[in-house]
């Protein structure tokens, strides 16, 4: 008899459970809503966020999205998408979710994967003309683990990865937006 048999069984189910558990652990699907002043709307779809050898791995299925083109996308610090009243006194949409997740206290928006940097910079997400985002981004510096009890957030404009000329990349208002539990 192969005495190493049994070993080898056992040592491959070993491998299986820890394959398993390892990508139970490091999957995480969000669904999104629309926002606006007055509160969080309908599902518009799922982001699913996976952890990689290259970071984090976020693929969105998302319809109903506007204009056409690029959106800031960052996670924010609170698992909160409910309005809140902006600078000019005046009710906007999903500033329940704080700024943007800088754990680190860097206070500067410099783009995914910069050192000194908002740890919530995402590449933007790209829409494509009949309002569905399908195209999935890397961010290098995140991992699944860092974004339970944060927000995942689309602004209606692009993002420059920069403070200026506009601060936090220059997305302006915010459109639709994930809890992240
Ligand atoms: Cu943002």
């Amino acid at each position: 008899m192969d005495l190493n048999l049994p070993f080898r069984i056992a040592m491959a189910g070993v491998a299986l459970v820890g394959l398993t558990s390892g990508a139970l652990a490091a999957t995480k699907t969000v669904t999104m809503h629309a926002i606006s002043t007055t509160g969080v709307g309908n599902e518009i779809g799922t982001i699913t966020f996976q952890d990689t050898r290259y970071g984090l791995f976020a693929e969105p299925k998302l319809t109903g999205l506007q204009p056409p083109g690029s959106h800031g996308f960052h996670v924010h610090e609170n698992g909160n998408c409910s309005p809140g009243t902006g600078p000019n006194g005046q009710p906007a949409a999903g500033l329940a979710a704080g700024g943007h997740y800088d754990p680190n206290g860097t206070k500067k928006h410099r783009g995914p994967g910069v050192k000194d940097s908002h740890l919530g910079d995402m590449p933007v997400l790209i829409v494509d003309p009949n309002g569905t985002a399908t195209l999935p981004v890397l961010a290098a510096q995140l991992k699944v683990k860092d974004l339970a009890g944060r927000a995942i957030m689309i602004h209606v404009g692009g993002d420059n990865y920069d403070d200026t000329p506009a601060a936090l990349g220059g997305g302006g208002g915010r459109i639709a937006c994930g809890v992240i539990e």
